[in-house]
């Protein structure tokens, strides 16, 4: 299978997934503004949506939507644990947190990466994502992790996301249990070998 990336976008989620799951698979980078593939292809004949991520099964199935293809992989290598049992409690629990990263935070932080989002705009949008970190914050507490004391799906999710906090220079001093997690995260083998093969770590 492959993977269609672009660095440190979204895509870097399903991709932490799959180094944490072990499976094998390519990486293929996608120029999102030309809408080309690294090997010449047009994107939207893949995703014809344009974004990132998608993953391309053997068989040729194509699957969208980061917080979908995480628990594709999930699914797919049950040992590694990294997702309860689809139907049970558990399941809808991290369900919740996938959901709430995919619209609260990643598509909260989405403003402001626009050039043309006015400056008043952007300080709304500032605002709640400070709410929603501080109810991270809290969540999180003293777990290791989002749902306790083993990384999920929704962990390589969550860090993808909070890791741009540092390209768009979020000052994140005030959520320190936050900044805590990132790093804890970012010390898993699989995450390391994943920002690395982004192009993201050395
Ligand atoms: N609903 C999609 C959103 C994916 C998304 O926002 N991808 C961004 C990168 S993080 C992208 O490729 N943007 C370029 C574009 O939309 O043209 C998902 O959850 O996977």
């Amino acid at each position: 299978m492959k993977l269609y990336y672009a660095p440190g976008a979204c895509s870097l989620s399903p991709h932490i997934a799959l180094r944490e799951a072990g499976l094998d698979f390519d990486l293929e980078q996608v120029d999102l503004a030309a809408k080309k593939t690294r090997s010449g292809a047009d994107y939207r004949a893949i995703n014809p949506l344009g974004y990132v991520p998608a993953l391309q099964l053997d068989d040729g199935t194509v699957m969208t939507e980061a917080s979908v293809i995480a628990q594709y992989v999930a699914d797919a290598t049950p040992g590694a644990k990294l997702a309860p049992p689809a139907g049970s409690r558990e399941r809808y629990g991290l369900q919740t947190w996938l959901n709430f990263i995919a619209t609260e935070i990643h598509k909260g932080i989405g403003p402001l990466w626009k050039p043309t989002t006015p400056d008043a705009y952007k300080e709304t949008v500032k605002q709640t994502l400070a709410a929603r970190f501080d109810y991270l914050s809290e969540q999180l507490g003293d777990k290791p992790y989002l749902t306790g004391d083993r990384f999920t799906i929704a962990d390589g999710y969550l860090f993808t996301v909070l890791n741009w906090t540092n390209f768009l220079k979020l000052d994140m001093a005030k959520w320190p249990k936050l900044t805590a997690y990132m790093a804890r995260v970012a010390a898993r083998p699989a995450v390391q070998a994943a920002l690395k093969a982004e192009g993201l770590a050395k």
